[in-house]
């Protein structure tokens, strides 16, 4: 400290006046622009369409006739619209499953919707239009396995692909998701060739090259894989995170050398990788029924609202992000139990997190940075704002006294992930009889962490107390809710 600042900090200390405290310093790897506007969404649809659909399998050989993808009563608004009541945010299109139909008219191939002389149409534009007519955000599902195209396994394939992805990222208006899925190599039609095709993982896609372009073409996109670069697999398609999630994550190939996308050791993808280099976040795909495509025989096993909602404390509740899968059936429109299902999680949300009832409440912090980031910017509503502890404080508590006695079974947390993720252990109690009853406890909270009781408690008093974080902690939310 020089003589002159400290004349003027002897002074501010002699007023009482202090100079307002910096903010902390970031915390490890840190989120890219691109992966804060993904965090916020935390809810959106896949759509698994394309001649599965009309054959009944999952995965098709690639000799299809496009003449059997016919649906009767196709409507892209009304399968948007069905998604937006779900609480869905966004929603990604199979453009092109393994089987190599592309559901837009592309120059790469013959193989798509307009060859076939029964549909006309361009999927792609048509859901992309209703996604962003009512405001969802539009994604693109692209295999790079493709079992109908006669050069798949020779260098002239990649070029394909590439082209796919570019006529897809400059034709549709903005895309929030690239989505590349890991089932890569295998038998198929191959353009009559009838045989099994072996790539190399690691090499053949050329993906840091696709990457690139991708970037260039649409720089506000994620890129997904089984090892990002922007969003990770989850590691199972049951759509849950495990019970410690970190954000942070450098993903290891199966046999321990390099990962690339299809192969990654995916035990570990669940959990991430604590002080990883990468900030790479987890998202959480399942299917509303047992399949990813639609078949008639599985229209009584559509998961209900409840098990919805589990899904989400289990996934957007650990931090990582809840991508629903809800298929068009053979008419080109959800079916009705999906769209009930969907409808009620929908209203669950709504309910549930329109209120928070701890705002308004009284709070206070054991150790406080500074006025900038004083407790109360836990229950401001304000994601920008945040409560901070000085530097190297990294035990804290911070306590809540509600205006009147309140049921919850909801808490929720939220760190100021722009400063990485600090926190590695919290609890919340609640007052109870006289005493401190202990409500939840987790790990790591990152972007979201919900905790969840199995019944409502009433009280006028909670605490959470952060028991250790690698720096000092630095939360935008603690709210209250009560299950709807
Ligand atoms: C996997 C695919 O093999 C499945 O068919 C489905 O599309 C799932 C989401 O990704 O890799």
């Amino acid at each position: 400290m020089n003589r002159r600042s400290f004349l003027l900090s002897a002074a501010a200390a002699a007023t009482g006046a202090h100079a307002e405290a910096a903010p902390p310093a970031p915390y490890g790897a840190l989120p890219s622009a691109r992966q804060l506007r993904w965090h916020a969404l935390e809810t959106y649809s896949f759509l698994h369409f394309t001649v599965n659909t009309f054959t009944d399998r999952e995965w098709g050989n690639g000799d299809e006739d496009p003449a059997i993808f016919n649906p009767t009563a196709f409507d892209a608004n009304a399968i948007v619209s069905a998604l937006k009541a779900g609480g869905m945010k966004g929603v990604i299109l199979t453009c092109k499953h393994h089987d190599g139909f592309c559901l837009w008219p592309t120059k790469t191939t013959d193989h798509h919707i307009q060859k076939g002389g029964v549909q006309k149409g361009d999927v792609v534009r048509d859901i992309a239009d209703a996604a962003h007519r009512q405001g969802l955000k539009f994604g693109v599902y692209v295999s790079p396995w493709d079992r109908n195209n006669a050069q798949y396994g020779r260098p002239e394939y990649v070029s394909i692909y590439r082209r796919q992805l570019r006529e897809l990222l400059t034709g549709y208006g903005p895309i929030f998701e690239v989505w590349h899925d890991g089932a890569n190599g295998g038998t198929g039609y191959y353009g009559g060739a009838n045989e099994k095709r072996t790539i190399d993982k690691t090499s053949y896609y050329g993906w840091p090259e696709t990457w690139d372009m991708v970037r260039s073409l649409q720089p506000d996109a994620v890129i997904f894989s089984d090892v990002g670069p922007d969003i990770r697999w989850v590691g199972n398609e049951k759509g849950f995170a495990n019970e410690t999630c970190w954000e942070t994550y450098d993903p290891v190939g199966q046999d321990g050398g390099p990962a690339s996308p299809g192969n990654v050791r995916a035990k570990d993808s669940g959990t991430g990788t604590r002080h990883g280099a990468h900030w790479l976040p987890p998202e959480c795909d399942v299917s509303i029924r047992p399949g990813w495509f639609w078949h008639a025989k599985e229209d009584g096993r559509v998961k209900t609202t409840a098990q919805l909602v589990d899904l989400y404390f289990q996934s957007v509740g650990r931090g990582a992000s809840f991508l629903l899968n809800v298929p068009p059936d053979r008419r080109g429109l959800l079916g009705e139990n999906d769209v009930a299902s969907l409808r009620g999680f929908g209203e669950w949300l709504r309910a549930t997190f329109g209120r928070n009832l701890a705002a308004g409440a009284k709070i206070s912090a054991s150790n406080v940075r500074g006025r900038a980031f004083g407790a109360e910017k836990l229950l401001d509503g304000n994601p920008e704002t945040y409560w901070a502890t000085g530097d190297g404080v990294t035990t804290a508590e911070v306590t809540i006294e509600l205006q009147r006695p309140a049921s919850f079974n909801v808490v929720r947390l939220r760190e100021d992930i722009r400063l990485g993720q600090r926190v590695e252990a919290c609890a919340v109690d609640v007052w109870k009889d006289g005493a401190w009853q202990e409500f939840g406890q987790a790990a790591s909270i990152g972007p979201c962490r919900l905790l969840r009781a199995k019944e409502m408690v009433s009280t006028t008093r909670l605490r959470l107390r952060i028991t250790q974080a690698a720096a000092c902690p630095a939360m935008t939310e603690l709210g209250v809710f009560a299950e709807a």
